[in-house]
């Protein structure tokens, strides 16, 4: 019989449905060795957490986060809050000894990331992040070729994550768009998940130089409570937008490879374009979110006059996480990533294992973003290790 990990959701909107729609998913695809009881949900508005409990199927609902901490019938907290209430709930998750399941970016900085993390390991707890994405399957079949030296030696990493639902200068500032509340903008949102993908996938950064801009500095204020995903109605009267809309950094990995990245939130058309291209000295492989069962495949051993990028469909009951799913070619979407990272969690809770990836993956992505911000202030190369 599989043990039970009762959890508790703080936060209902665009990630708390994501993650609840894997909680309430996982167990039906999955033999799993621990499953996650939908014990309680939270917000701060009533009428909102109350409708979202019944809708995603939470037995219960609290409107206080320290409520939740609290409760003696609850084993894992999950922060899908804004960025800038991850530290205070992990902190008073970790101190009432809950395991603890945090959203990207860990934290709004990398001195607050590092006490998150040594927190945790203190108290013993298991913790993991969201980097959602290495859980594609086609994201980890790339990870498997370049693990099984198909790639050979690693050249280039080539990310980029372009978004388009802030071009039109009149879409109000929403909490995404405020530092005190995000941290960054595209940077903390979007270049986490790629600098993320290129230490699961080629290494540690060694150093990086970056530049970021914003390109529309006032916005309409947002009418209160039309906030939702990515969309928002403005209201009269202007406000600051303080992050950044795109930031452009290279870095050197430690292994000699080269990398590219760019984030932005002004790229007219890309709606969630999250693509990367490896290059090395045996082939390539290139992702792209918007076709996230496809992985292309150049492999430089292809008889000539027969060479080309060829299309894998990663959705063989051979392919990473795909049995558990349809035959073969019978696709999956995005929130089959969130379905494998809750996989994932309970497996190591279960086997008393840390999961992966943890705090420290966390820290190792804040030390990337906090140094290319560095970087871009002091219009200067920044090294990792100087963080
Ligand atoms: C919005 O930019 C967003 O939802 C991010 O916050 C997510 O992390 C990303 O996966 C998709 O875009």
């Amino acid at each position: 019989m599989a043990k039970k990990v009762n959890v508790g959701l703080v936060g209902y909107k665009f990630m708390g449905k994501a993650h609840s729609n894997a909680y309430s998913d996982v167990a039906m695809f999955f033999d799993m060795d621990a499953e996650p009881v939908m014990k309680a949900i939270c917000g701060r508005n009533e009428e909102g957490v109350k409708a979202a409990a019944e809708k995603f199927g939470w037995e219960s609902y609290e409107t206080n986060w320290k409520d939740l901490a609290k409760r003696d019938d609850i084993d894992l907290i999950d922060v899908t809050a804004p960025s800038n209430a991850h530290k205070e709930i992990a902190m008073g998750a970790i101190e009432n000894g809950k395991h603890v399941f945090c959203e990207k970016p860990l934290a709004l900085n990398l001195a607050d990331a590092r006490e998150m993390l040594q927190a945790a390991e203190e108290a013993g707890v298991k913790h993991m992040i969201n980097f959602n994405y290495r859980t594609a399957p086609a994201v980890a079949l790339a990870k498997k070729m370049i693990d099984d030296g198909v790639l050979g030696k690693i050249y280039h990493f080539r990310g980029v994550y372009l978004q388009d639902w802030i071009v039109d200068p009149d879409f109000p500032i929403v909490w995404r768009l405020d530092k005190n509340v995000a941290g960054s903008g595209s940077h903390g949102d979007l270049n986490a998940h790629i600098i993320d993908l290129a230490r699961f996938l080629v290494g540690e950064f060694k150093s990086v130089v970056g530049m970021e801009e914003t390109f529309i500095k006032e916005r309409p204020l947002t009418e209160v409570g039309t906030t939702g995903g990515l969309v928002a109605k403005a209201t009269g009267g202007k406000g600051k937008v303080t992050v950044d809309d795109a930031t452009l950094f290279l870095t050197r990995f430690e292994n000699g490879a080269l990398g590219s990245f760019e984030a932005t939130r002004f790229a007219a058309g890309r709606k969630n374009h999250n693509r990367f291209e490896i290059n090395g000295s045996k082939g390539s492989v290139v992702f792209n979110l918007e076709r996230m069962n496809e992985l292309e495949y150049y492999n430089c051993d292809d008889p000539e006059g027969l060479q080309g990028f060829r299309l894998i469909q990663a959705t063989d009951p051979s392919h990473p996480y795909i049995e558990a799913w349809w035959p073969a070619a019978h696709i999956i979407g995005y929130e089959h990533t969130f379905i494998h990272q809750v996989y994932n969690l309970m497996q190591a809770i279960a086997n008393d294992e840390m999961p992966s990836p943890s705090f420290v993956d966390g820290v190792k992505c804040q030390e990337v973003l906090d140094a290319v911000v560095k970087s871009a202030q002091e219009k200067t190369w920044v090294d990792i290790s100087d963080m």
